[in-house]
């Protein structure tokens, strides 16, 4: 779900409805629409979504992913995706498009001072930071709540903007499995199919398409597992020595968490994944709760991160086992 780091104070703007937001759309001229960080197939499902109605309705747009770590592989099928801007936000005299982002920290607040924006997302802790907001925390993905807008403002949706549509809605919920499945998740899904959308080919491509790579560095993953608090608690860890011996990329991290959280018993599961920031080690950090006994949001806030109740992460600047027996300490008042 792509939550780390997530956090910011309620500047609280206007809060707009689908039907207010797809107005705005149909009036924008040029637009600049943003991802976050270590983007996920939400997150670059709704890019790739409202940039394709964005050109039926003849307005420009670019697409924003701040870093420069290469995007995942199994998603540069979906239209649009070759004209991301990477790296500083860039500069645009247009208004700004945020998707699943649940909090404005990653483009950094001067970027966003000078702009208008409009903050379309469905995490429950987007502190509405947007001139304008709508943000549905009762829909499964940020897709879900694009597809709101699309048919409140009668656009047209072909195949292939309902294929980004889809890719959002099947990764956010772990396939239709995790508890933010909803009845309308599965109604948009199946909306989305009569409208053409081959879902048996968005799974070839998006599930069976794992680079080498990506399968090595979650053996390794796998490898470094270990069960704490009786089993409770599951912690992986991978080390950037990890990823330069697999040659796996940041984004192929995505998934390993949903496999430490298979185990039976497990509350709570971690990975820790480490980055040399400025030659100076420090740890993201990945958490689900498997039954939501445990809000892992909480637990990622006392480090400046955030998230979900059953899905949060946050960074860590320290030693390794320092941090796993801090993270082992927090979860355990929890149990
Ligand atoms: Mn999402």
């Amino acid at each position: 779900m792509g939550v780390d780091d997530r956090r910011g104070s309620v500047v609280g703007g206007t809060v707009a409805t689908p039907e207010e937001v797809a107005a705005r759309l149909k009036d924008e001229r040029k637009v600049l629409i943003a991802v976050h960080e270590n983007p996920d197939g939400d997150a670059l499902g709704s890019l790739s979504a409202l940039g394709q109605v964005f050109d039926d309705l003849g307005c420009s747009w670019k697409g924003y992913v701040p870093g420069r770590a290469p995007l995942p592989s199994e998603y540069l099928f979906l239209p649009g995706l070759d004209r991301v801007a990477r790296g500083e936000l860039p500069p645009s005299p247009g208004t700004l498009y945020t998707l699943d982002c649940a909090s404005v920290e990653r483009f950094g607040p001067e970027g966003l001072q000078s702009r208008f924006c409009v903050n379309i997302d469905h995490h429950p802790d987007n502190p509405h930071f947007g001139d304008v907001n709508l943000v549905d925390p009762t829909a499964s993905s940020t897709t879900q709540v694009l597809y709101d807008v699309f048919r409140a403002g009668g656009f047209p949706i072909t195949k292939a903007i309902g294929t980004a549509l889809y890719v959002g809605i099947v990764t956010d919920t772990g396939r239709f499995q995790y508890s933010n499945t909803t009845a309308a998740a599965h109604r948009m899904a199946a909306d989305l199919q009569d409208m053409g959308v081959d879902v048996h080919d968005v799974y070839r491509r998006v599930y069976e398409s794992t680079p080498v790579s990506k399968m090595m560095l979650k053996i390794r993953a796998f490898e470094t597992m270990r069960f704490l608090l009786d089993g409770a608690l599951a912690v992986a860890v991978l080390r950037v020595q990890d990823f330069e011996d697999t040659a796996a990329q940041e984004s192929h991290t995505e998934g390993i968490i949903d496999g430490i959280r298979t185990v039976a018993g497990i509350r709570v599961a971690a990975l820790f994944r480490e980055k040399l920031v400025g030659g100076a080690s420090e740890f993201r950090v990945s958490l689900r709760s498997t039954d939501g006994s445990v809000d892992v949001s909480e637990v990622a806030h006392i480090w400046g991160g955030g998230g979900h109740v059953r899905a949060a992460g946050y960074t860590i600047r320290a030693d390794v086992e320092e941090a796993v027996a801090a993270l082992k300490k927090e979860i355990e008042t929890r149990l």
